[in-house]
């Protein structure tokens, strides 16, 4: 199976009307997509997810913010793929964020960044773990997979 990252369209990204914007560029990348929901999400969820944080001073304001409006939870699938969609989200802050980048092009602010990608393998595997159920995750085969991928050719 090809490397799994877990993707949220934040609050803002939804408030803002930019979740086709955002999946369309993970789409256009050829990602395969294999889990997707719209979730409110709980104080009690957001504080597991953003465990890594707790006590920094922002830590409060961003579980406030993340359960400020639904976000779109979804997991995608490629080769190397936490890696690639971190350099297409951009630096954290949306006004240090390169051009062309997710945030670079949308955001200016620190909080409202419009979207979450998994750091690392093992970050993946706990985030992708406390929103779906294995069952949630569908396994199938991309038609055009032959013209996308091809990390070890
Ligand atoms: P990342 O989303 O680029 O991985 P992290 O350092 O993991 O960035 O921070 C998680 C989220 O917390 C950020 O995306 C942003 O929404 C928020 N955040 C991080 N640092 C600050 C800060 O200094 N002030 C306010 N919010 C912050
Ligand atoms: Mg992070």
């Amino acid at each position: 199976m090809a490397e799994r990252t877990l993707i949220i369209i934040k609050p803002d990204g939804i408030q803002r009307h930019l979740a086709g914007e955002i999946i369309g560029r993970l789409e256009k990348k050829g990602f395969k997509l294999v889990a997707a929901k719209l979730i409110q999400l709980s104080k009690d969820l957001v504080r597991q997810f953003y465990l890594v944080h707790e006590g920094q001073a922002f830590f409060e304001g961003l579980v406030k913010f993340t359960c400020s409006s639904p976000v779109l939870v979804t997991v995608w699938e490629a080769e190397g793929i936490i890696d690639t969609v971190r350099k297409m989200i951009g630096a954290t802050f949306g006004y240090d964020a390169e051009p062309g980048s997710i945030r670079g092009d949308f955001s200016c602010s620190k909080k409202h960044n419009l979207i979450h990608g998994s750091d690392s393998s093992k970050s993946a595997e706990y985030e992708i773990k406390l929103f779906f159920k294995p069952d949630e995750i569908i396994d199938y085969k991309l038609a055009d997979r032959g013209w996308l991928y091809g990390k070890n050719d």
